[in-house]
């Protein structure tokens, strides 16, 4: 069953979602919750969007509505967590090249960041030699790439395929995510790991600086 939030996400009515939001973070709601039934109705309004129903002009808005709850909630996911203090290890975090989709990235970041870790965040539609370079630089044991397009699934694997040709591959875990990867992406690429959601990821890094 949807939720008011999320209904209200679906029908983009901005000043209703800010004001659930409001109220959520006010009766002390999880901001992961509050994520998660956003993030049902940016599932919903891709399917519209799908459909002929919603063009890119209300993808666009849906972005920006998220942006705007993501800075109600980002003060809540840094430093939520008390094991922060002990900085836990670096990643390199970006979304693949020719992808702009950067809400579901930002809030891997935040999260990781929340939770300890020195996260180097090369933003949107990054060259695999970019993750590459980031990971000779930093000497990061773990990569993170958001991938959005079924069209841009080859461009995870490039990221793969030259940390290989690069000699790094045997130091560097590879872990992918994004709204339309599954197990069978992360086989296709090669990559390490797949994590649905940034609780997820911030799992796997543990895993992987343990
Ligand atoms: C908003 C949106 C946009 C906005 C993005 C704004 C922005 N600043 O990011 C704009 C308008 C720019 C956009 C553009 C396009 N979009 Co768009 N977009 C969406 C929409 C509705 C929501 C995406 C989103 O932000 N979700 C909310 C976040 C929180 O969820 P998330 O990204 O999945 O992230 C979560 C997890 O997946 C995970 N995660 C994410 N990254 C990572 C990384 C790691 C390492 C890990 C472990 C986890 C992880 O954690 C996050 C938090 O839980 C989706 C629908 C959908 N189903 O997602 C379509 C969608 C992704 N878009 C789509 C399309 C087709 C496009 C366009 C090609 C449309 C066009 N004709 O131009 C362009 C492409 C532009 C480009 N080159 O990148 C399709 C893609 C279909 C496909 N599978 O290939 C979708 C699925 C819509 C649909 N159903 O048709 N889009």
């Amino acid at each position: 069953m949807a939720t008011e939030l999320t209904k209200a996400m679906v029908g983009l009515d901005e000043d209703k979602v800010y004001e659930i939001v409001d109220q959520l973070i006010a009766a002390g709601s999880n901001p992961g919750d509050i994520i998660a039934q956003c993030n049902e109705g940016m599932v919903d309004i891709g399917k519209l969007f799908e459909k002929n129903e919603y063009y890119l002009s209300e993808l666009i808005m849906a972005g920006e509505i998220f942006k705007n709850i993501m800075s109600k909630l980002e003060p809540m996911l840094i430093g939520n967590d008390q094991a922060s203090q002990t900085m836990k290890g670096t990643v390199v975090m970006g979304t693949v090249k020719d992808d702009i989709h950067d809400i579901g990235k930002d809030i891997v970041v935040s999260m990781l960041k929340g939770t300890g870790f020195e996260v180097v965040d090369l933003g949107v539609d990054v060259p695999p030699e970019k993750f590459v370079q980031a990971v000779k630089e930093t000497g990061a044991k773990i990569v993170g790439v958001s991938c959005l397009l079924n069209f841009t699934f080859p461009e995870i694997k490039k990221v793969v395929d030259e940390l290989t040709a690069a000699g790094l591959r045997d130091q560097v875990k590879v872990m992918i995510g994004g709204a339309p990867i599954n197990e069978d992406v992360r086989v296709y690429a090669a990559a390490d790991f797949y994590g649905k959601d940034a609780a997820s990821a911030v799992s796997i890094c543990k895993q992987v600086y343990q």
